[in-house]
């Protein structure tokens, strides 16, 4: 196999954050596993060791709920350098978790990884896969049930911790009217470890600990936070790569699954991309989110606009439209897709999810490209990704304006994002 010149660097900090067949994020930032960095991390294994990439998987499903929910932290061992931990989660699962989730990366990632194993011979990979694919189907139908019960084909998060991006501009307007108060003692360590400009501020971390407060004090109860959440919004970003996922468990079902099963696949999938397919904004060349509390579109621009490539056949029209779009974003940058515009006045190009490269991001929005015949576009945006992270190193994020490393260092997403979009 030919390797990528700091491959590796890529695989040494894969090594590095390896606590046992799990990898954390970042050393100290943060020590547990999470939902989403974990699928991205899969996908990077399976590039030189698809049985660590299957590890990966299989220890985040000890996390699962019964009623299908995968969560976005395993607290698989203790560790003080990371607030809220699992006492203020308070879930009581058998293996301690926070109580909510992140994007369902899991079904693409399992559909990469058994690929993977096929192509490399690897013994007993049909039957590893199908165990993961149940558990995928069983946190997919979680998601329909607990975070679309009103049918819109849209599925919505109550925290903005799961969306993955935590203090997007996208949520300003409906974050401003979650509470600031907290029964909760709010004792942050994001900000002992990197610079707190480019963290969120105190007060987003009060209004995420007040909805920490309130899903709590439901019990946890899909049911009863549905109703009590002051924050609910139908995500364009979470509703596209569930469809996608959906898409991926449907092709593993053609050889592992029942009919069953891939007629309840099939009527998923339909129903999402109805769903996310009438959330096109011609008039913003982008998609948009809905908020369910004031019942209006979000057009603050952000990177999810672009997600649903992942998962619709745009028209001609459209496709026009959206490549423009994402050109007119690109222009004046130094690297990839920023996480909001440099011409929109939320823009700040080093705090957090506010500006800043995100290198998943960059990938899921190649794939998305290309799969709607934007090779050569798709192609040069990896290009200045992988170059930013061969120049600045392996870090959680890059200013999209000089391509400076940004946040924790040694990063496993950003590893394998090297990995898998250098090849
Ligand atoms: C909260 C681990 C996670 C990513 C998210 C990113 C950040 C956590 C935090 O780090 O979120 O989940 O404490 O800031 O926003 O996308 O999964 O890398």
């Amino acid at each position: 196999m030919t390797m990528l010149p700091k491959e590796d660097a890529a695989r040494a900090i894969l090594a590095r954050n390896d606590r046992g067949g799990y990898t954390v994020p970042t050393d100290r930032l943060y020590p547990f596993q999470w939902n989403w960095d974990s699928a991205f991390v899969a996908m990077g294994f399976a590039v030189f060791d698809v049985d660590r990439a299957y590890r990966e998987l299989e220890r985040l499903i000890e996390g699962q709920w019964d009623d299908g929910m995968i969560p976005h932290i395993v607290f698989h061992a203790p560790s003080d350098t990371y607030f809220p931990g699992p006492d203020v989660w308070g879930t009581r699962h058998r293996v301690p978790t926070s109580g909510i989730t992140q994007p369902a990366v899991f079904g693409m990632a399992l559909r990469h990884v058994h690929e993977a194993a096929l192509a490399a011979g690897t013994a007993g990979a049909t039957e590893r896969t199908k165990v993961l694919f149940k558990a995928a189907l069983r946190s997919h139908r979680w998601w329909l049930n607990a975070r679309d019960p009103e049918g819109l084909g849209l599925v919505s998060i109550l925290h903005p911790w799961e969306s993955g991006s935590d203090n997007s501009p996208a949520w300003d307007e409906a974050l401003a009217r979650v509470p600031t108060t907290t029964t909760t003692a709010i004792r942050r360590k994001d900000t002992g470890h990197v610079d707190a400009s480019m963290r969120p501020r105190d007060e987003d971390y009060q209004r995420f600990i007040h909805l920490v407060d309130t899903y709590r004090d439901c019990g946890w109860d899909p049911t009863r936070q549905w109703e009590a959440a002051p924050f609910k919004i139908a995500d364009v970003q979470m509703t596209a790569i569930l469809a996608r996922a959906t898409a991926d468990l449907m092709r593993l079902a053609e050889t592992l699954g029942t009919d069953e099963e891939k007629d309840e696949l099939s009527r998923m999938h339909e129903r999402l991309r109805a769903g996310l397919a009438d959330r096109w904004r011609p008039d913003l060349s982008r998609f948009v989110n809905l908020d369910l509390i004031s019942r209006r579109d979000i057009e603050t621009p952000t990177q999810a606009g672009f997600i649903p490539l992942v998962a619709l056949t745009l028209d001609d029209a459209q496709r026009t439209a959206i490549v423009a779009e994402v050109e007119r974003w690109l222009s004046g940058m130094f690297v990839g897709v920023p996480s909001t515009p440099s011409f929109s006045p939320t823009f700040e190009p080093k705090r957090y999810w506010r500006g800043p490269v995100w290198a998943v991001i960059n990938w899921l929005i190649c794939d998305g490209l290309r799969l709607n015949g934007s090779e050569a576009l798709a192609r040069r945006i990896e290009q200045t990704v992988v170059q930013a992270i061969e120049s600045a190193g392996f870090c959680e994020y890059f200013d999209p304006t000089t391509g400076e490393g940004l946040g924790g260092d040694t990063f496993s997403w950003t590893a394998a994002a090297y990995m898998v979009l250098g090849r």
